[in-house]
């Protein structure tokens, strides 16, 4: 008798699910599937997962392929499970290819593609629809958006958009998604877009996604104009749509819990923010070389603004840059200085000058220093006067971050405006509103 042995959520149960399981019945005579619970999926950082596990285990029940089903609640444990089931055969969907070969020791590891197209859930009960959200942009940052969005359930990647085929066809295949040659078709299979292409594409794309009535999370810096920013909110909010920037530090757990502590009066009034964020790049880097729009506070001033804006407001007195340029008039390190009425921001970032990614917030009775990648917010200490009296706070960050913003851009669309603090339109506005006063100035 084979056995074959499978592990999931199998959240809000779709087509994907039943067909993998169907599948995985059909590579022996036995399938056992191990339903994740909650503290696990808490533990790998699968977030928005909606049914109680009794639900989900039903629903696999239900679905009639399983002639056993056990519960995955710890790491490791499909290692221990090969061996207790005598397990012949261990299978999981593609997108999984290639994080379950070392099983390959004890059994034979079967990758069996993914369901491209799911839109909605098989239960009766909650026709809940699985949102389909597509990419604009096939660089790093879209290679990193799909492991993460993998990890919010209710929303799957759809396919990806490039106007040049070839890297569209490429990222398609190694994702396991669709891909569109056309935006209209492209359009036509999505419920929300997001933009990860160059920042000075990011206006037109951003208003046709809206105009086609989709929601839209839009990369950083989202546009370099503020009047461009006012016209795209305008139009997201009369036409009832999401437009969210995807600043992934604004969304993750541990710069919000900085927020919370540096705004609680444990410091006391603050009276100075200080950020840094370089991050070296090869002189012939696309942000090195795109002479309107590269540069270092184009690429990173979004980041090290955001500390400054959440605590003093958008509605700095002053702003001025100190920036040092390489000669290409490109700038390599810069410096934003704000002035509030009781506040001063400084906002450093480089792309061509290696800093201690720091971020200090200074109040009139102790500091927050919060060390470096400070964006990952992951580990910060309150000083005070007195050494000894120190406070530790710690937050995990998971993966490379983007599943927050996606979980908070997913539940703001299902409706509930719990997370529409962390970065608003008045924050995207004005960050829009600095970057063209700073293009203005480099010019
Ligand atoms: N799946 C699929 N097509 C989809 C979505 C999911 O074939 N469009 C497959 C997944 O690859 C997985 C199974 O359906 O094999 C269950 O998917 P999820 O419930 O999303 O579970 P997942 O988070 O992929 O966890 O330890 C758990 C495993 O790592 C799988």
């Amino acid at each position: 008798m084979i056995k074959v042995i499978t592990y999931g959520t199998f959240d809000l149960f779709h087509e994907g699910h039943y067909r993998l399981l169907q599948r995985a019945k059909e590579l022996g005579d036995y399938l056992i599937v191990g339903v994740t619970t909650e503290e696990y999926d808490q533990a790998r950082g699968k977030l928005n997962v909606v049914d109680s596990l009794m639900t989900r285990i039903e629903n696999v029940r239900k679905s009639g392929f399983a002639d056993e089903i056990i519960i995955e609640e710890s790491p490791g444990q499909k290692f221990r499970d090969i061996k207790k089931y005598n397990i012949d055969v261990f299978t999981v969907g593609s997108d999984w290819i290639g994080q379950f070969d070392y099983l390959n020791d004890y059994c034979k590891v079967v990758y069996l593609e993914r369901t491209k197209n799911i839109s909605s859930t098989m239960l009766r009960t909650q026709n809940k629809h699985i949102h389909r959200i597509g990419i604009i942009g096939t660089g790093r940052i879209s290679e990193r958006f799909i492991p993460e969005v993998k990890l919010v359930s209710g929303i799957n990647a759809q396919g990806i958009y490039n106007p040049n085929t070839e890297s569209a066809i490429r990222f398609a295949e190694k994702w396991q998604i669709n891909y569109y040659t056309k935006l209209e078709d492209f359009f036509d299979a999505v419920d929300s877009v997001y933009i990860a292409s160059p920042h000075e594409t990011h206006y037109d794309y951003i208003k046709m996604a809206l105009e086609h009535g989709k929601h839209v999370l839009c990369e950083k810096p989202m546009v370099l104009e503020k009047a461009q920013a006012e016209e795209l909110f305008s139009y997201a909010e009369e036409h009832n749509l999401i437009l969210f920037e995807g600043i992934k530090t604004a969304y993750c757990p541990g710069f919000n819990k900085l927020l919370g502590i540096a705004c609680s009066g444990m410091i006391g009034s603050i009276r100075n923010v200080e950020a840094c964020f370089t991050k070296l790049e090869s002189p012939s880097s696309r942000e090195l070389t795109n002479l309107k729009y590269g540069g270092s506070f184009t690429e990173l001033g979004s980041y090290v603004m955001l500390p400054i804006f959440k605590i003093f407001g958008t509605e700095p007195e002053d702003v001025r840059f100190d920036l040092i340029k390489a000669e290409n008039g490109l700038d390599i390190f810069t410096k934003a200085h704000f002035k509030y009425p009781n506040g001063l921001g400084t906002a450093s970032c480089g792309l061509g000058v290696k800093s201690e990614g720091q971020l200090i917030i200074s109040g009139t009775q102790g500091y927050i220093i919060v060390e470096a990648p400070w964006w990952k917010t992951t580990y910060f200490e309150v000083r005070h006067e007195n050494p000894k009296e120190v406070e530790k706070y710690s937050e995990r960050f998971l993966g490379d971050g983007l599943r927050y913003e996606i979980s908070d851009f997913l539940s703001m669309i299902n409706g509930n405006r719990k997370s529409d603090f962390k970065l608003t339109r008045k924050d995207s506005i004005a960050m829009a509103e600095v970057m063209e006063s700073f293009l203005e100035q480099r010019k």
